[in-house]
C-alpha cells in the first residue's frame, strides 16, 4: 500500500490549519504568513480535494471592497488551476477584539447585529462558491463568570440567530447547511453548546432543524473527557453529522490540534472504523495546527501526515473485519443480538412470556461471559499489523 490520497478521498483541510503561524498565548509566530493560494497548489498535490475557510482566513478584516474583490479573485484562480473544490466554509466570530463577550450572544446588541451581518456576508461568498455546509464555532460564546452571562437568555440569543440565518439562506435559495461546532472550553473559560449532545438537543429547540447538524472535532470531545467514536455514532444516529473535523488530542488538556492519528490512536481507529461503515459521504476534514517547533517542511509533513494517518487506519480497519476470526469474535461477543429487536413481538407477547421473567435463569445468563477481551485483542493486532 502507498497510502496516496486521491480525489475520491475527499480529504480537505482549513486554510487556518497549514497557514497557523505558530502564534499561543505564551509565544509569537514562529512560521511567516502562508500566501492562501499556496496553500490551495501544495494541498491539491499532496492529494486533497477541497479547502475550508473562515472570511479572516482569506480576506483580511476591514479591508475595502476593492480589495476584498481581488483576494476573493485569486483564490477562485487558484481553485480552478488546481480543481480544488470549497465543501465547507466559517465565520471568524473569535479574532477580533469586537468579539470579546461572542458574537450571537455577546450581552452587547450591536455586536450581536454585526455578527450576524459578518456571517450572512460570508454565506453569500460560501454560496458562490460552492459549500454545502456552513459552520458555526462559537468560540467566544461563553463565559469566565457565573453572573456575566443569563445562560437561558443567551440560548434564546443563539437559537434566534440561527433562526434568522436558517430565514437567509432559504429566502436565498441557497443549497446550504449549518454544522454547529461544539467545544467546551478555550478560549473562553466555559463555552455554550459544550459538546455533541448539548448542540444534537438544541438542534431540535430551532423553527427548521432539518437545515443544521454538527461538525465534531476529535479533540474538543475528548476536551470533556468523552468517547468521540460514541459521540460520532449519536450525530450519525440522530442523521446530524454534517461535516466533521478530524485531529489528533491528548485528553483532557489544552486543545492540541495534533495531526490525526496523533494522540489517542486506538480512538482514531474506531473512528475510521465507524465512518467507513456507517457509510459517511462527506469530507474528511482535518482542523490541527502544524506545531510550532515546524518549519514549513514540517507544516507539509504534518498535513501529508494526517491524510496518511487516514489511509492506513481505513484499511487497518476493512483488514479487522474482513478477518474471519473477527467475525467469529464478534458473534462471540453476540454482536448480530444488540442488532436484533428485544420485542418484536409486541408488548403483550413479552409480558405473557414467563421464560422472560417468572422462569429465565439469571444466574446461568449472569454466569455467561461478553468475550470482549478477545475481540478487543484482535482490534489491537489489526492496528498494530500483527495481523493480515
Ligand atoms: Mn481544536
Amino acid at each position: 500500500m502507498t497510502y496516496q490520497p486521491t480525489r475520491e478521498d475527499k480529504f480537505s483541510f482549513g486554510l487556518w490549519t497549514v497557514g497557523w503561524q505558530g502564534v499561543d498565548p505564551f509565544g509569537v509566530a514562529t512560521r511567516p504568513a502562508l500566501d492562501p493560494v499556496e496553500s490551495v497548489q501544495r494541498l491539491s498535490e499532496l492529494g486533497a480535494y477541497g479547502v475550508t475557510f473562515h472570511d479572516d482566513d482569506l480576506i483580511p478584516f476591514g479591508v475595502s471592497e476593492a480589495e476584498r474583490e481581488s483576494h476573493i479573485k485569486r483564490f477562485r484562480q487558484a481553485l480552478d488551476a488546481t480543481g480544488m473544490v470549497v465543501p465547507m466554509a466559517t465565520t471568524n466570530l473569535f479574532t477580533h477584539p469586537v468579539f470579546k463577550d461572542g458574537g450571537f450572544t455577546a450581552n452587547d446588541r450591536d455586536v450581536r447585529r454585526f455578527a450576524l451581518r459578518k456571517v450572512v456576508r460570508n454565506i453569500d461568498l460560501a454560496a458562490e462558491l460552492g459549500a454545502k455546509t456552513y459552520v458555526a464555532w462559537g468560540g467566544r460564546e461563553g463565559a469566565e463568570s457565573g453572573g456575566a452571562k443569563d445562560v437561558r437568555d443567551a440560548l434564546d440569543r443563539m437559537k434566534e440567530a440561527f433562526d434568522l440565518l436558517g430565514e437567509y439562506v432559504v429566502e436565498q435559495g441557497y443549497d446550504l447547511k449549518f454544522a454547529i461546532e461544539p467545544k467546551p472550553n478555550e478560549p473562553r473559560g466555559d463555552i455554550l453548546l459544550p459538546t455533541v449532545g448539548h448542540a444534537l438537543a438544541f438542534i431540535e429547540r430551532l423553527e427548521r432543524p432539518e437545515l443544521y447538524g454538527v461538525n465534531p472535532e476529535v479533540g474538543h470531545e475528548q476536551m470533556a473527557g468523552l468517547n468521540f467514536p460514541h459521540g460520532i455514532a449519536q450525530a450519525l444516529w440522530a442523521g446530524k453529522l454534517f461535516h466533521i473535523d478530524l485531529n489528533g488530542q491528548h485528553g483532557t488538556r489544552y486543545d492540541q490540534d495534533l495531526r490525526f492519528g496523533a494522540g489517542d490512536l486506538r480512538s482514531a481507529f474506531w473512528l475510521v472504523d465507524l465512518l467507513e461503515r456507517a457509510g459517511y459521504a462527506g469530507p474528511r476534514h482535518f482542523d490541527f495546527k502544524p506545531p510550532r517547533t515546524e518549519d514549513f517542511d514540517g507544516v507539509w509533513e504534518s498535513a501529508a501526515g494526517c491524510m496518511r494517518n487516514y489511509l492506513i487506519l481505513k484499511e487497518r480497519a476493512a483488514a479487522f473485519r474482513a478477518d474471519p476470526e473477527v467475525q467469529e469474535a464478534l458473534r462471540a461477543s453476540r454482536l448480530d443480538e444488540l442488532a436484533q429487536p428485544t420485542a418484536a413481538d409486541g408488548l403483550a407477547a413479552l409480558l405473557a412470556d414467563k421464560g422472560a421473567y417468572e422462569e429465565f435463569d439469571v444466574n446461568a445468563a449472569a454466569e455467561r461471559g461478553m468475550a470482549f477481551e478477545r475481540l478487543d485483542q484482535l482490534a489491537m493486532d489489526h492496528l498494530l499489523a500483527a495481523r493480515g
